[in-house]
């Protein structure tokens, strides 16, 4: 796949780029492994000793910067966010674009947040190496980074919460549709914005997924992008089955494109004939389930995810941790963390919901 860059993407892109580069020429010496969900890395973050015993620091702000302001799966996960650090008694802010494609927006609010001195921001990124050189500014000036839902490059920030492993995800996705298919025909994908370091690290085991014998039935005819974007998601749906006339099944690795598919699914003479899985909310899918349009998708709480963001922020910028794999860090109700290779933090392993269990679930 070649990536689209805008303009201002791709100069963000070389800035990175180059600021790697000088890191590499100081001297920064170490490597760091590619791990589940990380979106390759060079030199590491300096990571100073971390003191698990100060205390939480009071007066903290934490700012919120999802992929999009107005997608309700970030609505949700940000709320998260702002409640624990409402029971920690720290200040939230959230601020962001309205497009998931809008790489140039999402560097220009990180920079005025690095203006305004935020203590810490959760970073849910658009592309992996567009937000670096801003990152590495904030960063220098004292502000800790958490990246959440869509990391970046290893080295622009301390940690990235992953909502599940990676892998396990990608290739569940695949798995759920497997099933629902007899192992046999034509899949699509309806992924979100062409950069997203999430959908794409999904994508990468998805495809090593369908290497698999148990697969040699099923064949993977192309990757759309909807760039969580309902309309354009809508049609790219649209498109995908007029392009593919023996398109047996469908997933999309978004809450924006599934909920989408499913509705043009739902309208059309393909309802229940061509399958469609992936990762979606049950308060968005529960109609589709109901009526048999889907049978099967998963998700992870997104409030869970905001949550351990802003538990792990306040950590960072209390000296509690500093990123280090082995650190351990609390997180209210949700217990105790303990950060992985490449500064990974695992939220924990997604829910399958199908219409056995999809009551009992609303967000
Ligand atoms: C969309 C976004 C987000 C992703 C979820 C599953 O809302 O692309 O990054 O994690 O779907």
């Amino acid at each position: 796949m070649v990536p689209r860059f805008t303009p201002a993407a791709r100069t963000g892109t070389a800035l990175a780029a180059a600021a790697v580069l000088a890191l590499a020429l100081g001297g920064c010496g170490g490597t760091t492994k590619n791990s589940a969900g990380a979106a390759g890395s060079s030199a590491p973050v300096s990571r100073a000793s971390a003191d698990p015993d100060a205390p939480t620091k009071t007066g903290l702000t934490v700012a919120f910067l999802p992929k999009q302001v107005n997608n309700p799966y970030f609505t949700i996960a940000d709320n998260g966010g702002k409640a624990a650090l409402a029971s920690l008694g720290e200040t939230y802010k959230e601020v962001g674009t309205t497009s998931g494609t809008d790489t140039a927006g999402q560097v220009s609010y990180l920079n005025t947040l690095t203006q305004q001195q935020v203590s810490a921001i959760a970073l849910s990124a658009q592309d992996p190496g567009a937000l670096c050189t801003g990152l590495k500014q904030a960063m220098a000036n004292g502000i800790k980074i958490v990246t959440y839902d869509s990391d970046t490059n290893a080295d622009c920030r301390q940690l990235f919460i992953s909502q599940a492993g990676a892998e396990a995800l990608g290739r569940s996705e695949v798995e759920l549709l497997g099933k629902q298919l007899d192992y046999t025909g034509e899949i699509a994908i309806l992924s979100a914005a062409q950069t997203a370091t999430n959908q794409n690290t999904w994508i990468g085991y998805m495809k090593d997924e369908l290497k698999k014998p148990a697969y040699a039935k099923m064949k993977l005819v192309t990757v759309a992008y909807g760039n969580d974007d309902a309309q354009t998601s809508f049609q790219q749906t649209q498109g995908l089955l007029q392009q593919y006339p023996n398109l047996k099944g469908i997933i999309s690795p978004t809450t924006v494109g599934i909920k989408a598919a499913a509705q043009y699914l739902d309208g059309s003479k393909y309802q229940g004939k061509v399958k469609l899985t992936g990762l979606g909310t049950p308060d968005d899918m529960r109609a589709y389930v109901k009526n048999g349009t889907v049978q099967a998708f998963e998700l992870w709480d997104p409030a869970k995810l905001g949550s351990l963001a802003a538990y792990a922020a306040t950590a960072l910028a209390s000296g509690q941790i500093t990123g280090a794999p082995g650190q351990t860090f609390k997180a209210g109700s949700q217990g105790t963390f303990t950060i992985g290779a490449d500064g990974v933090v695992v939220l924990g392993e997604p829910t399958v919901f199908d219409a056995s269990n999809i009551a009992r679930f609303h967000f």
